[in-house]
């Protein structure tokens, strides 16, 4: 089997950013005999977790690999904005965030981390998710913004004053050039009143708590699956640290956030639990629809506008390949 290294060299000059091997071949099969560990925020030791806020703040003194006019650090949130349509609401929700974090992990380790993308594990945190690690202001992401009226056309900022991120420059809201603090809204909780029927949670933690979550994993057909985790938890939590007013909500913008990509691990992470508890069926089952309404197919490009290469959802369906190798 002499021309194996060849084949690997050719593999690999075709799609020099992942280098991931086409699909159904034998290399695929290459055991990844020791898989990367991804970790919850609040389980990460003092100096991996100031690794990886430091590898963000990397991030924005980085030039654009887009050959735009901002920083690595915007590439990200203009990535999602542009494809946003074609990645939301459809089936590729899942395997595209797990494309996009792959992307982001390997932009924090050119950035000197040493460490695995981190997830944060709002179902544990969902009764009381403002106390959650990832808010503190010295070894998290900082916590919810401070009112303030504002002269600009924003009337109200909302800018986090704590943590790493309190100097945080941001370029976009949603599509449009307009700079601003990072921002973030906690979701107030409501008793229950005359006009409440029911109480409503604290960052709307109701709507990801493990009972929900049972519900959902409860669906045994993906896109069900991938729907209910869109719509309700991943929706809930973009909104409960958001609000309408920050950056973390239903802003197309919203990797602006850098507390983005650990809800997105921990979403990835709930993907992967639910393929594990039945990995013959689940680990490259794939349907429902692409935006324009026909049926997706893993052979399906996921769009990333030259961050990597456009490469088929197969590849991010096992994440116990070669290629992707890394477990929770
Ligand atoms: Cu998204």
């Amino acid at each position: 089997m002499k021309f194996l290294p060849s084949l690997l060299a050719l593999s690999a000059s075709l799609t020099p950013t992942l280098a991931l091997p086409q699909p159904p071949s034998t290399l695929a099969a290459r055991a990844c005999t020791n898989p990367k560990v991804r970790k919850e925020w609040s389980k990460a030791t003092a100096a991996e977790r100031s690794s990886y806020i430091s590898a963000v703040k990397c991030l924005t003194t980085k030039p654009s690999k887009l050959g735009k006019n901002h920083r690595l650090f915007d590439d990200f949130v203009y990535l999602h904005f542009t494809v946003f349509q074609h990645v939301h609401g459809v089936a590729a929700f899942l395997p595209w965030h797990r494309y996009l974090i792959v992307l982001y992990e390997r932009e924090l380790q050119a950035c000197g981390y040493n460490g695995n993308a981190m997830y944060w594990d709002w179902v544990a945190d969902s009764a009381a998710p403002s106390k959650a690690a990832v808010f503190d202001p010295v070894t998290g992401f900082g916590g919810n913004g401070t009112a303030e009226p504002s002269n600009d056309d924003w009337v109200t900022t909302y800018c986090v004053k704590n943590g790493p991120f309190s100097n945080l420059q941001l370029k976009y809201w949603n599509a449009d050039d307009r700079p601003h603090c990072l921002q973030r809204f906690f979701a107030l909780g409501y008793p229950a009143g005359p006009d409440i029927p029911e109480p409503v949670a604290e960052m709307l933690g109701d709507n990801y708590s493990p009972a929900i979550m049972a519900q959902i994993n409860a669906e045994n057909v993906f896109s069900d699956f991938g729907h209910g985790l869109e719509n309700e938890p991943h929706a809930a939590v973009h909104l409960g640290v958001g609000g309408l007013a920050g950056d973390m909500g239903p802003q197309s913008s919203s990797p602006n956030d850098p507390l983005f990509f650990l809800h997105h691990t921990q979403v990835d992470r709930l993907w992967w639990l639910w393929q594990q508890q039945n990995p013959s069926k689940r680990t490259m089952e794939y349907n429902g629809m692409r935006f324009d309404g026909s049926a997706a197919t893993l052979d399906d490009l996921l769009p990333v506008l030259g961050l990597g290469a456009d490469l088929p959802v197969r590849d991010f369906m096992d994440v116990s390949t070669d290629n992707l190798c890394y477990k929770y």
